[in-house]
């Protein structure tokens, strides 16, 4: 790994209970209008890899990365989902599965945008408490932008979310976006709430590992 890289991948948590053989794994699903690029952002942070190909996803899939933290490591597994209309029922029902939801919309597309409340409340809806981001993809177009990046920094802190703008494509934020996402899941009260559920559901939270073994 290239020590830019490796920079890149740690982030900090405020824990005291330094224990090396334990593991967080946080579950994050992606979210957002079809075609903002929610399989690129997720190929991206996995895989450093960047797909022009334009195919619609279908069902859900999910990508696992392990990231440095202080003392500890932190497998990410970043939920990728479906933006088309047909696939919103699946997608609903993952919410009460992750920790944690990036909305991402397309800065060269206004309706992308403007669905972002739709999501939010759909959100709120189905997994009130959870905790969620905004991301607005494809900041390489600056030619297309549709959407002014002050107008998203006003609604996000309207709505009290954090929000960054990103490209998959020229890797910009996209690990800054996660990564500051991930340590603010693990500092979260809704995290630590779930911890002790965690013990008995391996699907969720933290658990201790063997070394040798593999995620996903
Ligand atoms: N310029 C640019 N193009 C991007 C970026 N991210 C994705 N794309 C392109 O946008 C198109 C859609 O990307 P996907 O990652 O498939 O989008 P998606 O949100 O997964 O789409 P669905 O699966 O249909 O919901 C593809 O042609 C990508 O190459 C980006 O950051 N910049
Ligand atoms: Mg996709």
């Amino acid at each position: 790994m290239s020590k830019k890289t490796k920079k890149q991948n740690k982030i900090y948590i405020n824990d005291n209970n330094n224990n090396d053989d334990e593991i967080y794994i946080i579950k994050i699903l992606i979210v957002g209008d079809p075609g903002v690029g929610k399989s690129n952002f997720i190929y991206r942070y996995t895989k450093d890899k960047f797909s022009s190909s334009n195919l619609s996803s279908a069902g859900f899939d999910s990508n696992s990365k392990e990231i440095e933290i202080i003392d500890k490591k932190v497998i990410v597994q970043l939920w990728d989902s479906a933006g088309q209309q047909q696939f919103k029922a699946i997608t609903k029902n993952l919410f009460t599965r992750v920790q944690g939801i990036i909305i991402l919309y397309d800065i060269t597309n206004k309706e992308t945008f403007l669905n972002v409340s739709n999501w939010i409340k759909l959100i709120q809806e189905t997994n009130n408490g959870i905790l969620y981001t905004l991301a607005g993809n494809k900041c390489d177009l600056k030619n297309e932008r549709k959407v002014d990046e002050e107008e998203a920094i006003k609604f996000s802190k309207e709505n009290n979310i954090d929000f960054l703008e990103t490209s998959a494509k020229m890797n910009i934020n996209i690990f800054e976006c996660v990564n500051n996402f991930v340590q603010k899941i693990i500092n979260s009260d809704y995290f630590i709430r779930n911890i002790s559920f965690a013990a008995q559901n391996t699907s969720i939270g933290r658990r201790t590992i063997n070394k040798n073994e593999r995620c996903c």
